[in-house]
């Protein structure tokens, strides 16, 4: 047991020192009157060599959510993030959400107003402080966060911490929120002790319970045509050798269903693709592996002698107010020590024949929905507007082998296929709009050496406070390629209006309200402004010159760049 002890002089300094040492290397920010402490121990901190996270700006709170949200998956380190108080907490909610639905681990904090009107360092000296105090800060993202508290004392700093950053690691992952009132950091503490390493740690991932896997094994061996979808199961990158072994051994179709990470490499031989919705009738068993929704209910569903199985650190979703998918068996455990338990029980079982004749049949199943594709990406090639389908795989083709892919949803997994797992994220299922390209940024703070590329709507791209993004792309070198499909449409909400009412009045207008985004600014130019490169397309035959362009301005210029592509709506 080490004790480190610290010449620091305020509550400020001491906590940036700590958030150091237990490993936090970024801290993202939005600041205001309550960050004076703060401010003051980063400039004491450069002089002093006292140990504190990056400070890096962003300039607006969501900014600063979804940069850590990608930092946090991309490095799979816990990022910090501080906001001013009650109305920087507000501006960035849509961000922890996110964060919340995609369980990553974030410490998310705000100032607080000064408590005291005058007496002590930090009081109130300006009229905000009045107005932006509110009886419950945290009751505002309290739904959202695995735990809230209030820094109160400097005594208090290192189980503070410890408790936010364990919480927040333990599975099931997910943001903490802690305030932190300007007096309390403003307080003088002549010195600081601490464990180093930490005392206390994160708890372990959850095994499975060996009666469980027994009746897992008792479906799975009777059924001859098991099924799985997994939305998530790479977010633990152990997971993914698992799942792939697991599916190969026992030739079992894996659908990537609303995929967020990659959980199986699209060129594995049981990769069937990305929607599970024409396999549910043939299904006999479905293990529904770190997946909220494995299909949709009020559209289709598996016969109702299918049996189900879900699996995750929290197969019962505990968090969602409704989820009321069968569930025969749910087994709490990490994917990564499951699937091998699993799979060990069942090889004693399984029928080598049986697997053998659905080996044969995935082959044929997975030829033809590979050439189903490579006939629509034939097709849509000479389509204008141009069709998402050409752009990505534009992208497929254009992009290095390496490269990192952020969807905000409008790219096409099927035509821009990901091999290596940790090279593709795609957002939360809050769907918090304007998460993806503040996400590539953060993805590319982690991996400074590969290429980042993210692709998003209109839509998504405004929600993101574009100026913001790209401000924070030149001022912090994250050259970064933003892939905007304009169809110049809430697509979304066309989609689910003619779902709703195909033949309702809405679907004979030509033109219903709040679907279409009219006088889009020019996008590339926007990005131009801070210093990219900017180009716009609606040639499709130009788009392949234009995406090496584009991309040697990422990769050559080490300069951010945006293509505006005039695309078809839905
Ligand atoms: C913060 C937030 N506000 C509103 C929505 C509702 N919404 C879902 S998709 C969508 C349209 C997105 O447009 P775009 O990114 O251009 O993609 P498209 O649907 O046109 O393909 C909207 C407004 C949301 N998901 N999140």
């Amino acid at each position: 047991m080490a004790r480190k002890e610290l010449k620091v002089d305020s509550v400020a300094e001491a906590y940036l020192a700590l958030l150091a040492e237990r490993g936090i290397e970024v801290l993202f920010a939005n600041a205001g009157t309550d960050f004076a402490p703060i401010v003051e121990a980063y400039a004491k901190a450069a002089h002093s060599g006292v140990p504190a996270p990056k400070p890096l700006i962003a300039t607006h709170e969501n900014l600063a959510l979804s940069m850590a949200h990608g930092y946090a998956i991309a490095s799979g380190k816990v990022p910090a993030v501080m906001v001013h108080v009650s109305v920087g907490t507000a501006n960035a909610l849509c961000g922890v959400f996110n964060a919340a639905r995609e369980n990553v681990p974030i410490l998310f904090t705000a100032g607080r107003s000064p408590l005291t009107e005058e007496g002590l360092p930090g009081a109130r000296d300006t009229y905000i402080h009045w107005a932006q105090e509110m009886f419950d800060q945290a009751g505002m993202l309290r739904e959202m966060v695995k735990w809230d508290y209030e820094l109160r004392n400097g005594a208090q700093l290192e189980t503070v911490i410890d408790r936010a950053l364990t919480l927040a690691t333990s599975p099931p992952e997910g943001p903490v929120y802690l305030s932190l009132p300007r007096e309390v950091l403003a307080e003088p503490l002549p010195g600081f002790a601490y464990n180093s390493p930490a005392r206390r740690v994160a708890a372990s991932q959850p095994a499975p319970d060996e009666t469980a896997v027994a009746a897992a094994v008792d479906i799975l061996a009777g059924a001859q045509h098991p099924l799985i979808i997994t939305a998530d199961a790479g977010r633990d990158l152990a997971a993914v050798p698992a799942l792939a072994d697991f599916a190969e051994r026992f030739a079992i179709p894996v659908v990537e269903h609303r995929q967020r990470h990659l959980s199986l490499p699209a060129d594995h031989p049981c990769h069937l693709g990305y929607n599970p919705a024409a396999m549910l009738d043939g299904a006999d068993a479905i293990l529904v592996i770190d997946c909220d929704v494995p299909w949709t209910p009020s559209r289709e569903a598996p016969p109702a002698d299918c049996r189900i199985i879900h699996i995750g650190v929290d197969p019962l979703f505990s968090r969602y107010p409704i989820r009321g998918f069968t569930c025969d068996l749910a087994i709490t455990g990490a994917t990564r020590l499951v699937l091998p338990r699993l799979g060990a029980a069942l090889a004693a079982l399984a029928d080598p024949t049986e697997i053998g004749m659905r080996r044969q049949r995935l082959a044929e199943a997975r030829e033809k929905q590979r050439a189903g594709w490579r006939k629509l990406a034939e097709e849509a090639k000479l389509l204008r507007p141009i069709h998402p389908a050409w752009v990505s795989a534009c992208l497929a083709a254009a992009r290095d082998p390496g490269s990192i892919l952020v969807n905000e949803y409008t790219l096409l997994p099927e035509h821009c296929p990901s091999i290596r797992p940790g090279s593709f994220f795609g957002s939360s299922p809050a769907a918090g709009l304007g998460w993806g390209a503040g996400a590539a940024l953060g993805v590319k703070l982690a991996e400074p050496d590969r290429q980042v590329v993210a692709v998003l709507g209109d839509g998504s791209y405004l929600f993101a406070n574009p100026v913001a993004v790209h401000h924070a792309a030149t001022a912090h070198r994250l050259p970064v390629l933003f892939v905007v499909v304009n169809n110049a449409m809430w697509g979304a909400v066309r989609r689910a209006t003619l779902g709703m009412y195909p033949q309702g009045e809405a679907a004979r207008s030509n033109r219903p309200p709040f679907i279409d985004l009219d006088e889009l600014p020019a996008f590339e130019q926007v990005c131009a402004a801070a210093g990219g490169y900017g180009e716009r397309v609606d040639d499709p035959a130009a788009l392949p010159a234009a995406f090496e362009r584009a991309l040697h301005a990422v990769n050559v210029e080490k300069r951010q760049a945006l293509l505006n592509v005039i695309c078809r709506g839905p």
